[in-house]
């Protein structure tokens, strides 16, 4: 049987869903602050693993395989303690919808102007001038998409908006439009709201800054659901009060809990959220890596390792 250590603070709830979903596994877990235990970690071949505790990998010379358990590998692709042979595979399949509904709800929030409602119900006005906002046609710029963005892309064009993507590398889709990311400057000036949901990489830290958001206007609501370290808060800020951004809806930060501190908290046009956007519910996460279970039990080679090179 090969083994598969889970090194998770929530490892009991993954440590049952693990070995629910592969039964021909030995699957052992531990929280990231225990101490494993070192005879059984040297047989082990397989890692599921969100934060890496430093020297775990070091005590697994059998290692084959690193499974993170959430969509970014930001912080494995470039490991330094990970040899550069082992696979890692990231696991992104049930972000989608979530991510979809999160966007779609702090914009419908806006669109049909729902805390206005509550304000006037709470004072027993009937604000009948209280319209709602046509987003028919209107355009929505997803940055990053993947399988996520795709989603998050299907949803708005539900709600009726003109979708475009934004990627590394522009391709033909039958889908959607997609644009090269670097053209997003010129398209913020038509958006009615952008959505990051790219992965952090060398090209996306830091790219949401002044010079892009200099392009924007005071309708365009930026939603960031991917990483934190892609927006520059301060640039952020700044674009908030010049009126070249008109809302963020964040759900990342560069550094998180977000200090209480920040400014980001008391900012009249932005919504702080938890980094609870795409919630990781076992069930769910494990079935969209069934494949690879399968695979690393029966000796084989994982599918769809990320490329370390790009950073996803
Ligand atoms: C993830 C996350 O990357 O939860 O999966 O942020």
């Amino acid at each position: 049987m090969r083994r598969l250590a889970v090194v998770h603070h929530q490892h009991p709830a993954w440590v049952q869903a693990l070995r629910e979903a592969e039964p021909r596994l030995e699957v052992r877990g531990w929280h990231p602050r225990e101490a494993p235990d070192d005879a059984w970690l040297l047989e082990a071949e397989g890692l599921f693993v969100w934060k890496l505790p430093p020297g775990l990998v070091a005590r697994m010379p059998r290692l084959a395989w690193i499974q993170n358990s959430g969509a970014g590998v930001d912080h494995l692709v470039g490991h330094p303690e990970i040899p550069p042979g082992i696979p890692i595979t990231r696991a992104d399949g049930q972000f989608g919808l979530w991510m979809a509904r999160y966007v779609c709800a702090h914009l419908l929030q806006e669109a049909l102007r729902l805390e206005e409602c509550r304000a006037a119900q709470e004072e027993r006005r009937w604000a009948s001038k209280l319209v709602p906002e046509d987003l028919t046609g209107q355009v929505a710029l997803v940055h990053g998409f993947g399988r996520i963005g795709r989603q998050i892309g299907r949803a708005l064009r539900e709600l009726g908006l003109e979708v475009h993507g934004f990627v590394r590398t522009p391709r033909g889709d039958a889908e959607f439009p997609l644009h090269g990311a670097g053209d997003l400057g010129a398209w913020l000036g038509r958006g009615r709201v952008l959505v990051l949901c790219a992965p952090l990489t060398s090209g996306t830290r830091g790219f949401v800054n002044a010079s892009l958001l200099e392009h924007g206007h005071d309708r365009l609501t930026l939603v960031s659901v991917g990483r934190g370290e892609q927006v520059v808060v301060p640039d952020l800020l700044a674009a908030l009060d010049r009126g070249t951004l008109g809302r963020a809806v964040l759900d990342v930060f560069p550094r998180e809990p977000l200090e209480p501190e920040s400014p980001l908290w008391a900012h009249p046009k932005v919504v702080v959220t938890p980094h609870h956007s795409g919630p990781s519910t076992p069930r769910a996460l494990v079935l969209d890596i069934q494949e690879n279970l399968r695979r690393f039990a029966q000796g084989q080679p994982v599918l769809n390792p990320v490329d370390r090179a790009l950073g996803y």
